[in-house]
């Protein structure tokens, strides 16, 4: 089994609500097993800023997926929740589920790129992941304690 935290994040139609539905759809995930999830956060849009304020979360499981499986299972939930690509860049979305890091693996394919590229960047990403995994280090060897300090909190709440 692989530990593997996802990013979970949405904007439109009750986002609370969004990402509770996604919580239980990755508890029935097939071969894996949900092991938690941090609490609620409100936090900016990043990207443009005409749209409402998101709802971030990260949650982590055991899976024995291969991550381009269980990339396939996400994209799932995302549609049936209810995700409409647009073009638009960082636009807003009723649920996003990106894969944060999958155990130890480095992966650079046309479909994945994990760690997440925006990971160590992201307050809305940074201090949920710290919250379920203080100790944690990223492949690279650095330490999440000293990524968060390099992160501002730009207004990010946590909601639960
Ligand atoms: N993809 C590559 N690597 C991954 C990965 N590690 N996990 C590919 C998931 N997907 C990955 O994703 C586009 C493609 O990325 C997928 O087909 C997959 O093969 P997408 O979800 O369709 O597109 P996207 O999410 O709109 O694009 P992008 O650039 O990933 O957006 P982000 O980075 O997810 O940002 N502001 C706040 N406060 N909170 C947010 O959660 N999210 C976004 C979206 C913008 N602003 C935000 C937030
Ligand atoms: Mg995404």
């Amino acid at each position: 089994m692989t530990k593997v935290y996802i990013g979970l994040g949405a904007n439109l139609n009750e986002p609370i609500a969004q990402l509770e539905r996604a919580i239980d759809a990755l508890k029935s995930l097939s071969d894996s097993h949900f092991v938690g999830c941090s609490r609620f956060y409100g936090s900016r849009p990043m990207g443009p800023q005409d749209q409402p304020d998101y709802v971030n979360a990260v949650a982590c499981i055991e899976t024995s997926l291969t991550a381009e499986t269980l990339l396939d299972a996400l994209q799932k939930i995302e549609l049936e929740q209810g995700r409409i690509r647009k073009n638009e860049r960082w636009g807003p979305r009723t649920l996003d589920l990106d894969i944060l890091l999958f155990g130890e693996l480095q992966i650079n394919t046309e479909r994945l790129t994990v760690p997440h590229y925006g990971l160590c960047q992201r307050e809305f990403v940074v201090y949920p992941l710290l919250e379920i995994a203080p100790h944690l280090e990223l492949p690279s060897g650095d330490k999440l304690t000293d990524i968060c300090k390099q992160v501002p909190l730009n207004g990010l709440t946590p909601i639960q």
